[in-house]
């Protein structure tokens, strides 16, 4: 289905105020840990304040970058409206950004306004010196008169969408940057409300009672679409949590009767340890996404809350997922089909197609892709018109894509390709594994050998000793070929991971330690 547009197009005018006009506006839009309750009408009046602000006190033209940082609360959601409504292009930065990365995104985005929460001033405050593009700056959730909430009270809460282009950038979103300097990547408004009809519309079918929570950050395009735009895109509503530990997700859907859990694998094998809570709370449905998910993590959560999760991969450059499958077309191991509006395959390393059932590079292409601000690695993410994602995949007779690992993060060992996260999914299959990590290491003999970083379950009794790792080795040489078990094993206490849950493969590397057990 081709997806038609408008020639002008605002995207807050088609999730906010349209609701408002249509008569939604009493709706709960928002709610908050401490009782805090907006409906669409109180969401669209404090964007439509914090606009007037942009424009009146800080001197905000269309076009003009504005730098959002905060952790998931209303005000942020609130700015990030205000910004798109005057025609300004929002750049939502992850809270735990240090004064030093938060300076890189200023200049390379040219950000000159920013709207940030009180509690992240420092870093804020400390990248302002560094960089003298950002001029005007203000602090929310602020008690004082120089607070933007001041300045709200001195502005309508009435305002005129600035009547934007349905290609005009209305965010930038900088890629995690699990390697690498991070890349900033284009989104129009057009391609804001193709996401809202893509995997939402096709897969997730949310309804208006639905309430949706979670962990991802607004700032990381999992979470902007998967807590705050879908939901609105269907007048549902969202429980924004500033902390999203397993503990606060249990108790956050259970104090906002949440229906529909977005977080990561990692997650889900944490909150898995609450399945009476949750079996007995609201919550019916389950989104992973940012990271593979692995067969035995889908089958962990299903044991513990018997709920089927809905597994998608998405990614910055396409503003959100691209492959999914609903519960009734969930199978083990792989990702799911190629959503409605997009395209996917597989090709090899000459871009051509390769049969089902063969590995090589995922490609996709749909209504949304991959527009690096300013950057030569355009060329390596965009070939032919397809969208290279850095995936190897592999698709069955089916139509099915079952993920196999970053393309640089196959192993080669003794001149066999191994994919960590086949091994990190054999290995999470063993009761004694809470987490898991795989990586290559140097081996005189093989050029690599598998090497397995392992988080023990904890009060389960089991010791890091030489016993357990021919266990576990053991058990893996059963599960899959068993050239690719690991032939060190080390314990560790915690693997190195985004703030998104990501698991950072290369950082294991700096866990080594000399006491390796290769047998
Ligand atoms: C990996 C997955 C296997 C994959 C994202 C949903 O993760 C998101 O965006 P990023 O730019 O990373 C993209 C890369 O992450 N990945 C994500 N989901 C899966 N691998 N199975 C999955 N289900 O390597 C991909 O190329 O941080 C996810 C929505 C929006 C997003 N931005």
């Amino acid at each position: 289905p081709e997806l038609q547009f408008p020639a002008r197009l605002n995207c807050a005018t088609e999730l906010l105020d349209r609701r408002v006009a249509e008569g939604q506006g009493d709706r709960l839009c928002i709610s908050a840990p401490g009782g805090l309750r907006w409906t669409y009408a109180d969401l669209q009046a404090r964007a439509n304040r914090i606009a007037n602000v942009l424009v009146c006190e800080m001197g905000l033209v269309p076009g003009n970058r504005v730098l959002l940082s905060a952790p998931n609360n209303p005000m942020l959601a609130a700015c990030w409206f205000a910004v798109i409504k005057a025609g300004g292009i929002a750049v939502a930065t992850m809270p735990l950004l240090r004064a030093k990365e938060l300076t890189a995104i200023i200049d390379k985005a040219r950000i000159s306004h920013a709207l940030c929460d009180l509690c992240l001033a420092g870093e804020v405050q400390a990248a302002q010196h560094q960089a003298p593009v950002l001029q005007k700056v203000r602090y929310f959730n602020h008690p004082d008169v120089q607070g933007l909430e001041a300045a709200m009270a001195r502005h309508s809460d009435q305002f005129d969408n600035v009547d934007t282009a349905a290609d005009d950038t209305c965010l930038l979103a900088f890629t995690s940057g699990t390697t690498g300097v991070p890349k900033a990547t284009m989104h129009f408004h057009r391609d804001v409300m193709a996401a809202c009809a893509c995997w939402p519309k096709h897969v997730l079918r949310p309804q208006p009672d639905d309430v949706f929570i979670g962990s991802p950050p607004l700032a990381f395009t999992f979470g902007l679409g998967g807590l705050l735009l879908f939901p609105m895109s269907v007048g549902a509503s969202t429980a924004l949590l500033e902390r999203a530990s397993p503990e606060h997700l249990v108790q956050g859907i259970e104090d906002h009767g949440a229906t529909i859990l977005v977080t990561a694998p990692t997650s889900y094998r944490t909150l898995a340890a609450h399945g009476a809570r949750l079996r007995a709370s609201t919550l019916r449905r389950c989104v992973s996404a940012g990271e593979a998910l692995p067969a035995a993590t889908r089958t962990l959560w299903r044991a513990a809350t018997g709920i089927e999760l809905i597994d998608g991969i998405g990614a910055t450059e396409m503003l959100h997922i691209f492959i999914s499958a609903d519960e009734a077309h969930a199978r083990p191991g792989a990702t799911g089909t190629a959503i409605p509006g997009y395209q996917a395959c597989v090709l090899d390393a000459n871009g051509q197609p390769v049969p089902p059932g063969t590995v090589g590079r995922l490609a996709v292409k749909g209504p949304t892709g991959c527009r690096y601000l300013d950057d030569p690695r355009q060329a390596n993410y965009v070939q032919n018109g397809w969208n290279l994602t850095g995936d190897a995949y592999l698709m069955d007779a089916d139509g099915y894509f079952v993920y196999q690992a970053r393309t640089d993060d196959m192993i080669i060992s003794a001149g066999y390709n191994i994919a960590s996260p086949e091994v990190e999914g054999a290995l999470l299959a063993h009761p004694a594994v809470a987490e898991c990590g795989v990586i290559g290491v140097p081996d005189a003999e093989r050029g690599q050998i598998v090497k397995a970083f392992v988080v023990l379950r904890a009060g389960g009794g089991y010791s890091p000793d030489a016993a357990l790792v021919k266990t576990l080795q053991d058990f893996v040489k059963q599960a899959i070929a068993p050239y690719k078990y690991p032939r060190a094993i080390q314990f560790v206490t915690e693997l190195p991971r985004t703030g998104t849950g990501k698991l950072q493969r290369f950082r294991l590397n700096s866990l080594q330690t000399s006491q390796e057990n290769p047998t």
